[in-house]
């Protein structure tokens, strides 16, 4: 070997082992499933929340989110980010209760007087105690977004009192304690995956769904389904989770900067969840959709009386949760 090729080996040597070294410093790329399209609230907070981890950790933390639900159905990703498939995601409270039962004390119809009783309660010790609980099943909660009030919607007629639901099939998302709000309220209920809801109504495989009017707007269910009865039974927020172990092998300053990052996404995504609100329902109501607000909603509260029995009777232990719950809004 003459001296060039030497030099050159050497020299290519450790260029290679400055490569291998900066690839080791620098984690992986975390990669974040979100159901919605990427204009979406949800989408926003999540891309800030990306965005500021790379910023504040000087590029050695990276995220990236897959928009749409190209990486599944939600049940599915729940399972994923829970196993450490997949790194992160943002996640309804409604599909997370089949994993951790204290996130469904939040999916107990009425349980939330408004999104602002909502906040307060989430953001207090209720929160944290669901925290804990999805901690149990795998799953760091870093922030809770918005997703506003969910309301059924249907093919054939207004709803004004339970007995409208009577004959109806709605799709619920996958959660036994909707099939037993559905079925309480005289109507039958069949979990689906949201991706095929919109086919479903097309086809009449069922006759209506339930959802706040960002999600109804975004995935075009208000085409298919133009009676939207305002009965907002369902006041669920979502969760910017993030698989435990991942998060648990991080430093104390990592740890820091998700926990910060997070709590400016909850407050980007609140902002863009307040707008997206007023113009999805616009939008809607300009393409010709029906909408019938309900003054007295007691008809539908009574009815949720054995859904919050078999609650209790089934989770004794979280009754001191619902109770609390319940207090901090009176
Ligand atoms: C949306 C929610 C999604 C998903 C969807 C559904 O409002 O943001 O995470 O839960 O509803 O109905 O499946």
């Amino acid at each position: 070997m003459n001296k060039f090729m030497k030099t050159t080996t050497l020299t290519l040597a450790a260029a290679a082992m400055s490569v291998a070294f900066v690839a080791g410093a620098q984690a992986r790329e975390w990669r974040g499933w979100n159901i919605h399209p990427a204009d979406y609230p949800v989408s926003t907070g999540m891309e800030e929340f990306a965005r500021l981890i790379n910023e504040k950790s000087g590029g050695n933390l990276e995220a990236k989110v897959y928009h749409g639900g190209v990486l599944g159905d939600q049940p599915d990703a729940i399972q994923q980010v829970r196993l450490g498939g997949l790194d992160w995601a943002v996640f309804n409270l409604g599909p997370l209760g089949e994993v951790a039962p204290e996130a469904n004390v939040v999916s107990l119809p009425f349980i939330f007087k408004n999104v602002d009783a909502m906040h307060d309660v989430m953001d207090g010790p209720a929160g944290q105690q669901i925290a804990d609980g999805l901690a149990n099943a795998g799953l760091q909660a870093l922030g809770w977004y918005d997703s506003g009030a969910r309301s059924f919607y249907n093919t054939k007629h207004p709803i004004n009192t339970p007995e409208d639901l009577k004959g109806l099939k709605f799709r619920v998302m996958s959660n036994d304690l909707y099939v037993q709000m559905v079925g309480a309220l005289g109507g039958n209920a069949t979990p689906m995956p949201y991706g095929e809801v919109y086919q479903s109504l097309k086809t009449g495989v069922i006759d209506g769904a339930e959802n706040n009017y960002p999600s109804y707007d975004s995935s075009g269910h208000f085409e298919a389904a133009k009676y939207y009865s305002v009965t907002q039974h369902l006041i669920l927020p979502e969760c910017l989770c993030v698989n435990k172990a991942l998060y648990d092998g991080l430093s104390d300053d990592e740890k820091k900067i998700l926990q910060e990052a997070a709590d400016e996404s909850v407050k980007v995504q609140r902002a863009a969840w307040a707008e997206r609100a007023e113009q999805s329902k616009e939008k809607v109501v300009a393409a010709g959709i029906e909408v019938n607000e309900i003054a007295d909603k007691a008809a539908f509260q009574d009815a949720m009386k054995p859904v919050y029995d078999n609650f209790i009777k089934a989770n004794p232990d979280l009754a001191g949760l619902v109770k609390a719950i319940q207090d901090a809004q009176k």
